[in-house]
């Protein structure tokens, strides 16, 4: 596998970067995980437009414009021969000191992987997730806005570890308020009295591309979405739940802190949804 760093592409095992590289030391810097799904990437203009939000909430230029970054996204697919796969872009705040100051690093580290994707297990799509609520509450916007797809993860990795703890393969989320935010790296969904609801940004979810998706799928099925805050009684007495997120995609989620979500098997809307985002995944998208 080939892998794009700081302006070429390297073989794997050459694909290094500096020890002083503040994405490294501090976890400065900004990522995306993208899609390819049949030879097209799957919404890469608002994976690149994320991307640049992303980067410049946190005071750093993008290395590269908009158009060079989607040639390289499609390059590093072309140059690993591959037509379905996941892509990571990585913008790191650059080679520094030790010390916090991102204005002393130099020129921000860019790094495109292109490789095949491990999937989830199948089961979690026939039987659906169990979830936990976990302690550790997502980030407030006043601290780091959790719209930001950063490089530090430990908010959602701590969440993981939690949610492994208590026997549940993910966690779920809530804010400062006690409101639902999300998964550890998927959006949340329910299915109430013929609506999708799911939590707004502001509750401190990340504006996911298969969110979106998902909205606009089910908007043209005839169920109305809705954005509103939600609590942890919504997701115990809906009637289906889901999650979606790029390597998810829509996975049924059946089990919340030891609730049996609806019939406690994967939710007929889940079914259809995932239907339909799986057919225009293959259909739609930036050819490479
Ligand atoms: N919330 C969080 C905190 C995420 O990190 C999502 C929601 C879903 O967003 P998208 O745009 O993917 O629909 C994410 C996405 C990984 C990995 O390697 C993580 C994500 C996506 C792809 C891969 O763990 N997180």
């Amino acid at each position: 596998m080939k892998v794009y760093v700081n302006g070429a592409f390297v073989e794997q095992e050459d694909a290094k970067i500096s020890v002083f590289d503040h994405g490294l030391l501090y976890g400065d810097g900004v990522f995306e995980g993208i899609r390819l799904y049949s030879g097209n990437i799957f919404k890469l203009e608002e994976h690149l437009i994320r991307l640049e939000r992303s980067a410049h909430a946190i005071a750093l230029e993008l290395p590269a414009a908009r158009g060079e970054l989607r040639e390289l996204v499609c390059e590093a697919c072309r140059v690993n021969g591959l037509t379905d796969g996941y892509i990571r872009l990585v913008v790191t705040r650059g080679v520094g000191s030790l010390g916090l100051a991102p204005w002393e690093c130099g020129e921000p580290g860019l790094i495109v992987i292109a490789d095949t994707i491990a999937l989830y297990p199948e089961q979690f799509y026939t039987e659906g997730l169990r979830l936990v609520t976990v302690p550790t509450r997502r980030v407030g916007a006043a601290a780091l806005p959790p719209m930001v797809k950063s490089l530090n993860y430990l908010n959602n990795i701590l969440a993981k570890i939690e949610a492994r703890q208590a026997g549940c393969p993910e966690a779920l989320l809530l804010n400062d308020e006690g409101k639902v935010a999300e998964c550890s790296g998927d959006n949340l969904f329910l299915l109430q009295g013929g609506q999708l609801f799911t939590p707004p940004i502001g509750a401190g979810s990340l504006r996911g591309i298969t969110r979106g998706a998902v909205m606009d799928i089910a908007e043209e099925m005839g169920l109305p979405v809705r954005e509103c805050d939600l609590t942890r009684y919504d997701v115990w007495v809906a009637e289906e739940c889901f999650a979606t997120g790029t390597a998810a995609e829509v996975i049924p989620v059946v089990e919340v802190d030891g609730r049996r979500i609806g019939t406690g098997r994967p939710g007929q809307w889940t079914h259809r949804i995932l239907e339909k985002f799986q057919e225009r995944a293959v259909s739609e998208g930036t050819r490479i």
